[in-house]
């Protein structure tokens, strides 16, 4: 008995030790792109979006074309992604809190601390937590120092300086000198993006002993659009087509999202406000043509990064995971910027290629959201999670992407706010008990909220069932 057990443990054993040298640990390639709707050549969001590289990427793995934000704005969505929990969950929904202060959430792992307590270097560069650009403010965002074995530009700060003209904003939009675009003749390795760009193909192209995980954090298509003139020059004005809005498309909303200074944010770059301008100033196919501009930017730097990892020698042995924090309205439901339940602010790329485990050029419309991504990643190198994580592991789609699936997917937007997004329908409830329901087999551009029509209460009663319960309080308050 006791030599049988030497015998199978031995051969346990030379499996284990023949299967690791064999499966080497995979590194990761995080790449995080900010406000990036779905104007993305695959995801067909515009008929004039242009990233080619991004649709090779798509072509080397699993494309999720039904993937959404857990938050439509940046603190939220991304604090959420990286700890693995629901803005809910975790009381952050606006910008303002900072989660490496607040005690009980700084001691929570973080995707790259988790897989740095497991023996990977871990190296990152520009926007991963929430920051921005708006230079002369001084804030650098709230980036996680203990996550990183070296980070560019530094620990402390995420964001390169960069170049931007003298007289903004150089639209001359009355509102907010922050919406702004313009040309700027500047070489593309000496935009911010550039720069975090080129720190992570160093990084990329170096020599490490062990895993290693990567991030880089691209900032455009983020405002403001100031982009080379060879991107904007992909995208001639008197081409670009306007998104479709029909005039009475608020009528049959409620009262909140029209009202709210969670949606409205009339104190910050206020959405319809900003649409107003584009139409009277005639500057709404401008606008259409910066962000698809900086988009093309944006695309530009993912391919630089992909060929390193190509140079690297070590793509084989890597997986890739790119996502956007959440999307973006230019002018759908009359209004601009993110900050919306509505299908523009939530749905997102996400692409995963995964060695041994994802199909080149496949595609899953399941409901997936990015609280998936941390469950996944332990997943796919083989690490158990931590037990509290809210997503679910996506290996089961990136194996199968037709695999039954019956999660929805979860967006959140200020306290008691939510969107449930299944493949048919898009259910929205407000924290004063107001609703929306849109039926995407019908309806993909929500233009007829049907929640007050009594042949989907059985849809709605099913739905409602998966709103979160768990409302923490703002914990900015
Ligand atoms: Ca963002």
């Amino acid at each position: 008995m006791y030599f049988l057990r030497f015998i199978l443990l031995f051969f346990l054993f030379s499996v284990l030790s023949v299967r690791a040298q064999e499966n080497p640990p995979l590194d990761v390639l995080f790449i995080a792109i900010d406000d990036l709707n779905d104007w993305v050549g695959v995801l067909e969001g515009h008929p004039q979006a242009r990233t080619p590289n991004i649709d090779a990427l798509a072509a080397r793995g699993t494309l999720f074309t039904n993937a959404h934000s857990n938050a439509a704005l940046c603190n939220p969505s991304r604090t959420s992604l990286m700890l693995g929990l629901r803005p809910s969950t975790l009381g952050i929904y606006g910008n303002s809190p900072n989660w490496t202060e607040i005690e009980s959430l700084a001691e929570l792992p973080t995707i790259p601390r988790f897989l740095r307590d497991h023996g990977y270097s871990t190296y990152g560069a520009g926007k991963i937590f929430h920051a921005h650009t708006f230079y002369e403010s001084g804030f650098y965002g709230y980036n996680d120092p203990s996550s990183w074995d070296a980070f560019y530009p530094s620990l402390e700060r995420q964001l390169p300086d960069e170049v931007t003209p003298i007289n903004r904003p150089v639209n001359r939009n009355p509102i907010d000198a922050r919406f702004d675009w313009a040309p700027v003749v500047v070489d593309d390795r000496a935009m911010g993006d550039g720069q975090v760009t080129h720190w992570v193909e160093n990084q990329l192209k170096t020599v490490v002993s062990g895993p290693r995980f990567t991030a880089v954090g691209i900032f455009r298509p983020h405002l403001p659009w100031y982009v080379p003139q060879s991107y904007i020059d992909m995208h001639p004005l008197e081409e670009i087509i306007l998104p479709v809005v029909p005039e009475n498309d608020l009528d049959d909303l409620p009262d909140l999202p029209l009202n709210s200074e969670v949606f409205e944010r009339k104190a910050f770059l206020p959405p319809r406000e900003i649409h107003q301008w584009t139409i009277d100033a005639n500057k709404w196919s401008e606008g259409v043509q910066a962000y698809l501009a900086s988009t093309s930017f944006a695309d530009a730097m993912v391919g630089r990064v992909i060929e390193a990892l190509d140079q690297s020698g070590r793509a084989d042995n890597t997986i890739i995971i790119l996502w956007s924090d959440h999307g973006w309205h230019l002018g759908e439901k009359h209004r601009w910027r993110k900050t919306t339940l509505w299908e523009e602010s939530t749905r997102v790329p996400f692409i995963v290629v995964a060695p041994g485990v994802t199909t080149p050029g496949t595609r899953s419309s399941r409901t997936v959201s990015l609280i998936d991504i941390f469950p996944t990643v332990a997943e796919l190198v083989r690490l158990q999670p931590p037990s509290y994580l809210e997503g679910s592991s996506l290996v089961p789609l990136l194996r199968n992407p037709d695999a039954i699936w019956d999660k929805p997917a979860i967006s959140t937007l200020g306290f008691g706010n939510h969107a449930v997004r299944t493949e048919d329908f898009r259910y929205i409830r407000y924290s004063d008990g107001s609703e929306e329901l849109y039926d995407h087999k019908l309806d993909p551009n929500e233009w007829m909220n049907l929640a007050n029509d009594p042949s989907y209460i059985d849809v709605i009663d099913e739905l409602s069932e998966m709103v979160p319960e768990l409302n923490t309080p703002d914990i900015a308050n």
